[in-house]
């Protein structure tokens, strides 16, 4: 039987480990990416690891954390330029784009290993890379040793045939497969999309695809390479990066999902969840207030210039504010060289710079109970900065229409023309990149800025567990809840003191007292406990605040990493309906942890009720061993491997 195109390169890369779906392996790192807003703390545990320079092809990315409103946020991005410089690593400044687009255009190669600081780091795959969005510990760990240990996932295949009609965008591939799959479908996965459907797409709509695999929880996801490649490969000036790749004919898959291009409809993910489809066609006349065109998902060449042809002529409807941020300066730079941005600015649109912006809630709020239509990825509860606003998830071209007509509409209801060049070539923005400085002109320090706080340090696993249950969550508990993230939070990432004041405060008002008056405590969560964001600050802020253990019916793959790396315990319910037993503020006892941690089953003793629970952990040996030794800092100081 022969192999899939992701077995293929984690082969070209095992350090350790056999190619079993479920073990644990260890993989060489090519390419590692920071953004800003999970970087400080990155370069810090980097600094901790006394290092002279990274081992890997590095770049640090500012996109995130852009507006200046006091020195907070660029005293980080000074922190983490000085770091670059320091260690050897590339660094992207402000203004030059979302990482995920930027490294597209610029380093992602076919064949290469990436793991990024975010979790979209997967939108590489488009590139044929296997690119996996991780804590910013374990990337520290990559720049510092060269590699990144993980659970070998199965391969679920995505099969592609016929192509897309033109009033649907790649969005609505992907926002297809989530309503088919949920956000918990990709869990344990590598999403590889094959068949004859593929050479209908471009690359930037592969990677529109391959970002929102992270909505579904996959690893990764992965495309193969083609004339398409190639061609976008030749317009960013490095075809001789590119590289043919793919599946072998009979190659084996776990799963098969077959999905007709030809039958996509313009979709949107209602709120509060990206799994939350709908055809717009059904959703009536929903009346808009805001729409934002832009992220990493969205902001591609292509997209703006389609976005370009339906506002050509027309005008933003009064009771709309339509915000948009292109990917990179280079997209910019070309929309304004060839008219398309004065098409936008005519028909009243608000452009912002070339980054994040309101994806991460980084400006334009939405007004009080709004309803907000984004070609963005995360429409959770709160993100937007807005907490009572609604916010709906859909193409860029769907987007458009709505923001003309005032209500979320179907694109077919203009009239436009799609017929735009794709460029030779795009400028290349040296101007915003600046390169591994020669070893004689690197500093010798790195500069940090008052609001850089000393982070919280794991201590060592032990044998017994005796806390009050602080906080029972229930389903779908996303690392935007643990730790908020919007224009007046994100300016403190390197401040977890801080941060810790608004840990839960989505769901309730008091989560830090609760923590303080009873000693840290214990954590209940139900399925999919810890979704979204690679922000490591969402185990870093309840290591802070004494939480030991959380128990949940599942885990997302990065927040569970997140966890045991912050030495704290991540355990499932071995019957789900367990989880009904326990109430909060119990008082909660998990005893003789070392034999526990080798068996994988624990016991969990509820005082107030006098029940026992059995509890699962399925660790690997070095999770075991991290937990053991008090984090993953401390674990992976002395490592070595593949020598
Ligand atoms: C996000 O989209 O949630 C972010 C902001 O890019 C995060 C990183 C972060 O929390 O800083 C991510 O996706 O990992
Ligand atoms: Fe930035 Fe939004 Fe993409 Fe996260 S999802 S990297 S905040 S554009």
């Amino acid at each position: 039987m022969g192999k899939s195109l992701a077995y293929k390169i984690l082969e070209n890369h095992l350090l350790e480990g056999e190619l079993k779906a479920g073990e644990e392996i260890a993989i060489k790192i090519d390419q590692t990416l920071t953004q800003d807003s999970t970087g400080t703390m990155a370069y810090l545990q980097l600094e901790a690891m006394d290092i002279d320079q990274v081992v890997t092809d590095s770049i640090a990315y500012i996109d995130h954390n852009m507006l200046q409103t006091g020195f907070e946020n660029p005293d980080d991005h000074l922190f983490i330029k000085t770091c670059a410089e320091k260690y050897g690593i590339k660094f992207s400044k402000p203004g030059g784009g979302i990482c995920h687009q930027v490294h597209l255009e610029n380093f992602a190669k076919p064949g290469k290993t990436l793991i990024g600081s975010d979790s979209h780091t997967p939108t590489a795959g488009a590139m044929g890379s296997l690119a996996i969005g991780a804590g910013g510990l374990d990337v520290a760990v990559a720049m510092a040793k060269g590699f990144y240990f993980v659970k070998l996932p199965k391969v679920y295949q995505l099969e592609l045939i016929n192509s897309l009609p033109k009033t649907a965008n790649a969005k609505d591939v992907i926002l297809t497969i989530l309503g088919k799959l949920t956000v918990k479908g990709g869990t344990g996965y590598i999403m590889e999309y094959t068949g004859d459907g593929v050479k209908s797409l471009s690359v930037t709509d592969r990677a529109t695809i391959c970002n929102m695999g992270a909505e579904l929880g996959a690893t990764t996801s992965i495309f193969p390479t083609d004339r398409n490649t190639l061609d976008y490969l030749k317009s960013q000036g490095r075809e001789e990066d590119y590289l043919e790749l793919r599946a072998d004919k009979d190659a084996f898959y776990d799963e098969s999902l077959q999905i007709d291009l030809a039958k996509i409809v313009p979709s949107v993910a209602k709120p509060h969840f990206p799994d939350q489809y709908e055809k717009v066609k059904n959703l009536g006349k929903i009346k808009v207030d805001q729409v934002a065109i832009g992220s990493c998902t969205n902001s591609s060449y292509q997209d703006l210039m389609k976005v370009a042809s339906i506002l050509d002529k027309r005008r933003v409807h009064p009771d709309v504010s339509l915000a948009i941020a292109p990917g990179s300066a280079s997209i910019l730079e070309k929309i304004t060289e060839n008219g398309a941005l004065a098409k936008m600015i005519r028909a009243g649109a608000r452009i912002l710079e070339a980054g994040c912006g309101p994806c991460i809630g980084m400006g334009q709020a939405p007004q009080s109970g709004a309803i907000s239509l984004r070609s963005f990825n995360r429409n959770f509860k709160g993100r937007s900065g807005t907490f009572d606003a609604k916010i709906y998830l859909a193409s860029p071209e769907t987007c458009a229409a709505s923001a003309v007509l005032g209500y979320i509409a179907d694109p077919s209801e203009l009239d436009y023309e799609l017929e735009f060049e794709n460029p030779k070539t795009f400028y290349h923005p040296t101007s915003y990149m600046i390169d591994v400085l020669p070893k004689d002109k690197r500093p010798k320090e790195t500069i940090k800025g008052p609001n850089i706080k000393p982070y919280p340090l794991a201590e060592a696993l032990v044998e017994k567990i005796e806390k009050v249950l602080v906080f029972k969550a229930k389903d779908g508990v996303t690392t935007d809840d643990i730790c908020p993230s919007n224009a007046k939070l994100l300016p403190y990432r390197s401040n977890i003191p801080y941060l810790s004041e608004f840990s839960f405060t989505t769901m309730i008002p008091d989560f830090k007292k609760r923590c303080q008056e009873n000693g840290g405590g214990l954590i209940v969560g139900g399925e999919n406990y810890g979704q979204g964001s690679s922000r490591e600050h969402a185990a870093l802020i309840p290591l802070y605040l004494g939480i030991k253990a959380v128990v949940a019916k599942s885990f997302a793959r990065i927040h569970r990493s997140n966890l045991i790396n912050s030495g704290i315990l991540p355990l499932t319910f071995k019957n789900p309906l367990d989880y009904e037993k326990i109430d909060e503020f119990d008082k909660l006892v998990i005893d003789h942890i070392f034999a526990s941690l080798d068996r994988g089953i624990f016991i969990l003793e509820d005082k107030n009720k006098d029940i026992r629970i059995e509890l699962e952990g399925d660790f690997s040996q070095r999770e075991k061993n991290i937990l053991l030794e008090g984090g993953y800092l401390n674990y992976a100081k002395n490592l070595k491997i593949g020598e």
